[in-house]
Formats: structure tokens, sequence, C-alpha cells
């Protein structure tokens, strides 16, 4: 069972824009099913107090199967729901500043360069998202893409567990791999599937592949 972010491999969302009328606890179920080790709340266009129902059920599922629960960006919602970690952007409130709040709870920071990796190991950081690695139409303004070069520099230098994220799907992750990474972060290609056995199936078969690779 995943206990800290050193234990992730494959890191899962609630389905924010990939929701499409479905029920957000049983895409969250499909995810933990197929192997997910981490599930974040997500959910950028939820009022603030759906969020928090949303992600009560999630904390409630994510115990129950002992997978990591990460709150995104909102520090009382990750308080309120005693989640496992929170998960911040660089516009976000400081490390430092949620710290004494998270204490021993794990803090992550998404990055998109060498130096924010740095600032955010300097700041105590328990692991690193890195990307965006390719492409991807989930975050608009993302910043620009580092590339499968740019997560084999990182793999050399980075003193922390750190996640691929970005346009990672099951046709590129050989290319996340053959840079050094074994954690990735996805969205879209795991939430378009249209069935719930698709959505598991897919995540097995990413897991079975991160899990093979030896780092
Ligand atoms: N953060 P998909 S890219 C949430 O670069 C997020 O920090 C990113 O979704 C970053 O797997 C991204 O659909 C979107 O590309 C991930």
């Amino acid at each position: 069972m995943p206990r800290t972010a050193e234990d992730i491999r494959l890191y899962c969302f609630s389905p924010g824009p990939f929701l499409a009328g479905r029920d957000p606890v049983a895409l969250v179920e499909a995810q933990i099913e197929g192997g997910a080790d981490a599930i974040q709340l997500r959910e950028k266009n939820l009022p603030t107090r759906e969020r928090l129902a949303l992600g009560r059920k999630i904390r409630d599922i994510t115990r129950r199967h002992g997978v990591l629960f990460i709150v995104n960006d909102n520090l009382d919602l990750a308080l309120i729901l005693e989640a496992d970690g929170l998960h911040l952007g660089q516009e976000d409130i400081p490390i430092q500043s949620a710290r004494p709040f998270m204490r021993n709870r794990i803090i992550g920071v998404s990055t998109h360069s060498m130096q924010q990796v740095q600032e955010a190991a300097a700041a105590g950081a328990d692991y690193i998202g890195f990307g965006p690695v390719f492409p991807t139409g989930t975050k608009p303004d993302h910043a620009p893409e580092v590339g499968p070069e740019g997560l084999a520099r990182l793999a050399r230098m980075c003193p922390l567990p750190y996640v691929a994220i970005g346009g990672i799907t099951r046709a590129n992750l050989p290319e996340i791999i053959q840079a050094g990474c074994s954690r990735v972060a996805i969205m879209s290609d795991i939430l378009k599937a249209e069935s719930l056995d698709e959505i598991e199936e897919r995540c097995r078969k990413i897991k079975l592949t991160l899990c093979s690779s030896r780092k």
C-alpha cells in the first residue's frame, strides 16, 4: 500500500473536465481497481462546496482501498478532508506556508523548469510534478513542453521523487520510461475511455508497464 510519495507509480485524478455525465465516484473507483496509487481531487470548475462533497466521497474510497488521497490547490480542503497530501501549483500558497499545517503529510509541487525543481526541493517538497512532457489540452495555457529530453535531464539531478505529467498516453509511455522515469500522472488518456472497464484496463496496463521498468 502506498504510504509516501516514493511509493507512487500511477497517479490519477478525479474526473474534472472528463466527467461527461458519469458518476465521479465510479470513475475514481475504476482507476483504483486498475492500480492507481494516488488520487488527486482536481475540480477547478466545481464550486467549493461541491468540491468538498465530492472530496468526502473520494476520501472514503481511497481510505478503504489504502490509496493516497491528495487535494489540489486548497489547503483548507486538504485539512478538512484529512487528505494524505496537498498539491500546489507555482501560483498557489508557498510550501513554507502550508508546511506547518501539513506537518508530516505529503506536499507536492508542479514544476516546469529545473529552477523550479530546485526551489521546490529547497522549500521541502515531498515530490514534484514535472511537465508538461508533451502538449496537452487538459491544462490550458500550460508552460512549454519539457519533452522526454527534459525529463531525462531531470532524472540525472532530481533529489526528490518526481512524477511526469502532461500529454502522457499508453503510446508514449515507453519514452517516459526510457527517460528514466517510473512515476506518471495521467488524466485524459485514462478518463476519456468510454466504459469503467476500459478505464480500469488502461490503468492496469500502464501500471504493469511502470512496475516492470526497473527504476
Ligand atoms: N498539470 P493529461 S499538465 C494537471 O504541466 C496538469 O503541471 C500539468 O492531463 C503540468 O494527462 C496537466 O490529460 C494535465 O495531459 C494532465
